[in-house]
Parts: C-alpha cells; structure tokens; sequence
C-alpha cells in the first residue's frame, strides 16, 4: 500500500479515547502469537490488565524503549508481527528510532502511540504534543509512510486488523484520555524477562 491511499486524520478530528479500553481492543485483535512490548507506566500498566499473555513484554523503568526493544524482537523473529505501545512523552524522548526503522522498513513492526499530552505518570506535566508535535506527522517525516491517526475506536481496529497483515512499519496515533491505568504491573524483571522468551519459544 503507498502513503497516498492512507487516510489521514488530524490530530483536532480523532476522537478522544481511552488507553485500558484501547489496550483491550488491541489484544482482542491478536490471533497470531504477536509480540506485545508495553512501554514504561500506563501502557504497561493496561496491557498487564488486558490479559498476561506470554508474548508479552513489560519494560520497566526507561522511557523510550519500548520500540527499540520491539525493533530488536523483529527483527531476531522475522515471520512474527511485533507490536510496541508507548506514551508520547516516551517516543518524543527517543525519536531517532523513528528514523532507524523506516530506514531498515522493518515489515513485521507496528508502533502504537498513546498520546494524552502528557507525562501523566510522574504528575501530568505537559509533552510537546499539549502544543504543536503531531507524532504521526513526526513519523511520517522520518520515513514511516503507513503512519496515521486513527479517528476512532473502530478506526482503531481496522487499522490495525491492516498493520498485522500488511507490510509495515507501521504507526499508529491514539489520542487518549487522562484517566489513570487499570492496573499495576508486578515488578519483578527476570520473571518477566523469563516469560517472554518461553513466551517468543527462545527459552524452555
Ligand atoms: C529516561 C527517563 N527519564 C525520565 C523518567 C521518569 N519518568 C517515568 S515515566 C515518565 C512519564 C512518561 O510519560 P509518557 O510516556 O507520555 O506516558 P504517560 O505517563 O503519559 O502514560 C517519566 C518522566 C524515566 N523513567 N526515564
């Protein structure tokens, strides 16, 4: 598909959603062993409540790593869809990614922003996206042409039924609401570093 046939939504006409509701959505739309990488905080925070499935990561403690973690994933795991969720204060902190992955058009990868215009975990500071950073337009100008706003949740879900068929990269932009995560990650590093590679059939 080229970027030409993409719909593009702006920021000011997506709907505002909600990132348990949307993290839920997303799962339900899995159905082949897909990796999942929740960023720090929230997105974590919701897909753990969405359902532990062992191809589940949960990075801990480090803004940004999320994509580069699933870019890693992807590309070791070629025929395996890998998707990333992060916060927007979290991929403006490691842009450069962006860049990386639509020079290397890494196919199997799908990006998910959750983008509440803020640095909601540390006290709902204000990210540039409160201002004028559209990460999809960011995404884009780095060279990832399938990257869009979805308008809405089923938006959302026909987006991404396309992001885990088609060739990517892919990105896709949620904006979301400032209503806290679901739940809590338990924090215990080696047992989820465990469970994802027995998860991904690296491990026994
Ligand atoms: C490199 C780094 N800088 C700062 C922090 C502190 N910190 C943890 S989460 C967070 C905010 C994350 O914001 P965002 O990714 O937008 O997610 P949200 O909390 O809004 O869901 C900050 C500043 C950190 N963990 N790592």
């Amino acid at each position: 598909m080229s970027a030409s046939e993409i719909k593009t939504s702006r920021p000011g006409n997506t709907k505002v959603m909600n990132r348990a509701d949307m993290t839920r959505r997303l799962v339900a739309c899995l159905q082949h062993d897909e990796a999942v990488i929740g960023g720090i905080g929230n997105t974590n925070f919701d897909l753990w409540a969405a359902g532990r499935r062992p191809q589940n990561f949960y990075m801990l403690g480090s803004m940004g790593l999320a994509v580069p973690i699933a870019l890693g994933v992807a590309i070791a795991q070629p025929e395996r869809r890998v998707v990333a969720l992060e916060g927007d204060g979290s991929i403006l902190m490691q842009l450069g990614c962006l860049a990386t992955i639509a020079m290397l058009q890494q196919r199997n990868l799908v990006i998910v922003v959750m983008d509440n215009a803020m640095y909601q975990v540390t006290g709902a500071q204000p990210s540039a996206t409160a201002f004028a950073a559209d990460i999809a337009a960011i995404a884009r100008g780095a060279g990832i042409a399938n990257s869009i706003w979805a308008a809405d949740e089923a938006d959302f879900e026909q987006l991404l039924a396309r992001a885990l068929v088609e060739d990517g990269p892919w990105l896709i932009a949620l904006r979301i609401d400032g209503k806290p995560a679901v739940g809590q990650t338990e924090r215990d590093p080696a047992q989820i570093r465990d469970r994802f590679m027995r998860g991904l059939g690296v491990k026994k």
